[in-house]
């Protein structure tokens, strides 16, 4: 799918760097994938970060894991890497003393947890400790600079992993911007944050990179614009520094298509 997206030529295009590996809380080599669909682990509710829940994996995605807990519905899935601190082998929490949670939104009820928990984890596929890899280390300090290329989760469509732009940098924290996109997909993270990875990571993991979004502005439709050529940028090819000028043909679809605030997924 993503055959004409090419890193090398892209950061050639824009004129840009791509933010050095070092700068990442990833390994230089991504971690190998060895979890099946079905298999069961222990995870912290994304929800409620204090409590541990049982989770079924119940998709593969490169480096990641699609995970859904265990008497929750299948509205809230998330995404972790095999190397997450959130994720850990069944039996984790009680070797230290805890108890595993029921998830927030619980179908059932409250009652009805501890016989759920038996009933879920009796006969259950548990992923092998040997699967969980450590967490790398958190790199310091905050060395990302403005303007320099990376891949990042959408965090609205969390399945996607996007060519995106670091457009500020505030303390330990970076606004992650995509490629293409008008604003309406920007967040602010911490540089070590887990949803981040350097150019190139989707193409060792296997995992299927977007293509940057084809938003191509069209300048003022008044009524002289019906006789002239409108004229057409492709924001995607702008780097904050420089702005390249792209034939208009590479757009899949003209402008006006997803402005800032408005997303149909
Ligand atoms: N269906 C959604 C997908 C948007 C994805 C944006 N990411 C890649 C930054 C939409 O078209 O709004």
């Amino acid at each position: 799918k993503n055959e004409h997206f090419k890193w090398d030529n892209y950061l050639k295009e824009t004129g840009s760097l791509a933010v050095p590996p070092h700068c990442f809380r990833q390994s230089r080599i991504p971690p190998s994938n060895d979890f099946k669909v079905g298999m069961k682990l222990e995870a912290h509710d994304p929800r409620n970060v204090t409590s541990v829940c049982i989770a079924t994996v119940i998709g593969i995605t490169g480096a990641r894991l699609r995970l859904r807990l265990d008497g929750s519905d299948n509205k809230n899935d998330f995404w972790r890497l095999v190397d997450s601190s959130d994720i850990q082998p069944i039996g984790t929490c009680e070797k230290k003393g805890g108890m595993l949670q029921p998830p927030l939104g619980f179908q059932m009820n409250a009652s009805s947890w501890p016989m759920f928990l038996l009933r879920t984890l009796n006969g259950a596929e548990m992923a092998p400790a040997a699967f969980f890899k450590k967490e790398p280390p958190k790199p310091a300090p905050n060395y990302f600079k403005v303007g320099m290329k990376l891949e990042a989760v959408d965090k609205k469509n969390p399945y996607l992993i996007c060519p995106a732009t670091i457009g500020d940098v505030r303390g330990d924290e970076v606004f992650i911007t995509f490629d293409g996109w008008r604003g309406a997909f920007d967040y602010w993270c911490k540089y070590d944050s887990r949803d981040i990875f350097p150019v190139g990571w989707c193409g060792l993991t296997g995992d299927a990179l977007q293509p940057p979004g084809n938003n191509v502005s069209i300048t003022k439709r008044g009524a002289k614009a019906q006789s002239s050529p409108s004229k057409v940028t492709r924001r995607s090819m702008q780097s904050p520094q420089k702005s390249v000028p792209v034939p208009a043909q590479c757009g899949r679809k003209t402008g006006r298509g997803n402005p800032p605030g408005q997303s149909t997924v």
